[in-house]
């Protein structure tokens, strides 16, 4: 069991810079491989299964698409430092970061994609998102981004109402001692702010959210895969056939899906291509199907998380 570690990303990514952050933080040895910003991605397929999102982490023959999957499996593996410090006052800060990942990762992350400078966006990759989040022409994008600021602005003044918390404002978003992974969800949306949207905005209006941003940078070494060995992709496939110790958690007998049906597993949000295995796992936050590539040889487990995806039985 070799048990490496393999980040598919573009460094780009603002969702790929949190799991590297996440990686950093808890010292784990990791190794990269860049993937094409756009579709297609031939080679990252027997991975992935038609999952067309970054980032993915791989680790032997599992392969755990979407962000909230990855850091719960970090959490598991590598217990310290949490995730999920107590506050302050001994409070449990992990629902808190559940439930404030699925606002920052949706709404406050899509309130800065119209503030992308459109007109810089190359061609093809506008062409690639825009059907995607339902986005206008490019020239439109480009007429619309002042007005739809506020928006952006609104959403911006509650991460900054929850970090002022008292009148000089908080080290960490949960007044936890060391960053919880709330830190790390707004981490990665100031990220993306400050880089399509003017930074003297950011300081004037939210100057806590800088000074946070700065201190988080620090914690997390954010030097987002810089020195990581980097793999190709067929280094990655190769990698794949090592074959983890695994034991699925048997099924709840009162579950409508048995172990062994065929399912599909489908994003709720963006990119719903449904990605087809048979279900070898189902637990309260987590779906695991096993999926075979005959024409890579590869045979892989894709681990998915619940909130966020449908998994429906597949009519045969
Ligand atoms: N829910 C996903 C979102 C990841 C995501 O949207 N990644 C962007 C790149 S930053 C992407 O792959 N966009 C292309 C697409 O939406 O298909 C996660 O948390 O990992």
């Amino acid at each position: 069991m070799s048990n490496s570690i393999i980040l598919h990303w573009f460094p780009e990514s603002p969702f790929a810079s949190r799991v590297a952050w996440a990686l950093n933080y808890k010292n784990v040895d990791y190794k990269t491989v860049v993937v094409s910003q756009i579709e297609p991605r031939p080679l990252r397929r027997p991975l992935d299964g038609g999952y067309r999102k970054t980032p993915i982490l791989q680790i032997d023959d599992h392969v755990f698409c979407d962000t909230k999957i990855i850091l719960e499996e970090l959490e598991k593996r590598y217990p310290e430092p949490s995730f999920y410090p107590t506050t302050r006052s001994g409070l449990p800060t992990q629902g808190l970061c559940k439930a404030l990942e699925i606002w920052a990762a949706n709404g406050l992350m899509y309130s800065v994609m119209p503030q992308f400078s459109a007109a810089d966006i190359p061609e093809s990759l506008y062409n690639d998102r825009a059907p995607l989040f339902g986005l206008s022409s490019k020239k439109e994008a480009i007429a619309d981004a002042p007005y739809l600021a506020i928006e952006m602005q609104a959403q911006l003044g509650i991460a900054d109402e929850l970090l002022r918390g008292n009148s000089e404002g908080k080290e960490w978003f949960l007044d936890t001692s060391a960053p919880s992974l709330a830190d790390f969800h707004f981490g990665m949306c100031l990220c993306f702010v400050l880089k399509f949207v003017d930074e003297t905005l950011v300081k004037k209006r939210f100057p806590l959210l800088l000074d946070h941003q700065k201190r988080f940078l620090e914690v997390v070494k954010d030097k987002l895969g810089e020195g990581r060995p980097v793999l190709s992709e067929r280094e990655a496939l190769e990698a794949s056939k090592s074959k983890s110790l695994f034991e699925p958690i048997a099924i709840s007998e009162d579950s409508p899906l048995k172990a062994g049906v065929l399912v599909s597993v489908t994003p709720l949000d963006t990119g719903k291509i449904p990605v087809i295995g048979t279900l070898v796992q189902l637990t309260a936050q987590e779906v695991v199907i096993k999926r075979m590539n005959e024409e890579y040889g590869t045979d892989v487990f894709n681990h998915f998380p619940l909130v966020g995806f449908s998994v429906l039985p597949v009519k045969q």
